[in-house]
């Protein structure tokens, strides 16, 4: 397969690279982009050096794949110019998410539906995938009503400056702001910008994704989405409440059935998903599996997962490895 990564010099894209890499994906010429700042730069794969192209010449060498990291803008533009020349683009912005002629694909979940006609395939936000995975085989055999999540960011999920701006500060070093305000010792309450209804955008991908990949508009879902000064993976907390009511061994024992999902939920050995330790593996770890109390049918997790990964280049690589598999490519 010819393989082009747009966005090779990003903080996904090299991670891309790294999860292409890992999991032996039959490459025979890879195209790394990015933007003009960048052409000529190297980049490494399989220990062999790549010249960094721009856009343009990427098209005409017509990749049979091209995943995208390189922002909203670059997808909308240059997305429709690869699929024309006959490349599959699996996108991991915004920009086509909520596309109705776009599928958005969480490979465990839902990449039956593909087919070689889908030539722009979205990867969805980070923060959903991990969620999805843990909700989809529950919402088989239990019928979700309403999922309440507030989550844990980390700083990675913003990009390279974030990193720098915790890292300068952490140091005590003055430098350029990602945020409004400090990260290090900090917790804000805004992940992107604010929508109408006084909801931000990450926490409307949540509630609109989770629907659209579940298939199911039922499903009712409210987020509070919080950035915190970790760097490993996302954390969230949710509480989902059932049509039908469960027993906590056998969501444990589905949940440890799910490909992709480890779960970590030993409490009396102190064990349960931290981002530090998430950092750098491909699945979603879930733990703190208990009993809502206070009403029926609903139960609490806590699920983490390493955002650059299967919150992103993993998810993606996955989705191409997918296609050539059934020959969708
Ligand atoms: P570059 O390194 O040349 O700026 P991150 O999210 O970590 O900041 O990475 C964004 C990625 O998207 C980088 O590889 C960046 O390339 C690439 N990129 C940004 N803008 C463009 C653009 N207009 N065209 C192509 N690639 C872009
Ligand atoms: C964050 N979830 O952690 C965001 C990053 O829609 O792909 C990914 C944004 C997206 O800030």
């Amino acid at each position: 397969m010819k393989v082009a990564v747009v966005g090779a010099t990003g903080m996904v894209g090299e991670v891309m690279l790294k999860v292409l890499e890992e999991r032996n994906f039959p490459v025979t010429e890879l195209i790394p982009v990015a933007s003009e700042r960048s052409v000529g730069k190297e980049v490494t794969f399989k220990g062999t050096a790549y010249k960094v192209v721009s856009l343009e010449t990427a098209v005409a060498m017509k990749p049979e794949i091209a995943l995208f990291s390189a922002g909203g803008d670059t997808s909308k533009e240059w997305a429709p110019k690869f699929a024309e020349a006959g490349t599959t683009v699996i996108d991991n912005s915004s920009a086509w998410r909520m596309d109705a002629t776009k599928k958005l694909v969480v490979p465990e979940i839902n990449a039956d539906t593909l087919t070689k006609q889908d030539k722009i395939i979205a990867n969805p936000n980070c923060s959903t995938i991990q969620m999805v995975l843990a909700l989809a085989p529950l919402h088989k055999k239990y019928t979700i009503k309403r999922v309440v999540v507030s989550t844990y960011q980390s700083v990675t999920g913003t990009g390279v400056k974030a990193v720098r701006q915790l890292e300068n500060e952490y140091a005590g070093i003055e430098g350029e702001m990602a945020y409004k305000y400090p990260i290090h010792r900090n917790a804000i309450p805004q992940i992107d910008v604010f929508e109408e209804n006084g909801y931000t955008k990450e926490e409307m991908k949540m509630t609109r994704e989770t629907k659209k990949i579940m298939g199911d508009d039922a499903i009712k879902v409210t987020a509070t989405t919080v950035r915190i000064p970790t760097v490993g993976g996302h954390s969230e907390s949710v509480n989902v409440e059932f049509e039908k009511d469960f027993d906590l061994a056998e969501v444990r024992q589905l949940l440890a059935e799910t490909s992709g999902i480890t779960i970590q939920d030993n409490i009396a050995a102190f064990e349960y998903p931290m981002p530090l330790y998430a950092e750098g593996k491909d699945d979603v770890f879930v733990g703190r599996l208990r009993r809502d109390e206070t009403q029926p049918n609903t139960l609490n997790m806590w699920i983490v997962a390493d955002n650059l990964r299967k919150g992103a280049a993993t998810n993606a690589v996955q989705i191409a490895q997918y296609l050539v598999d059934n020959r969708l490519v």
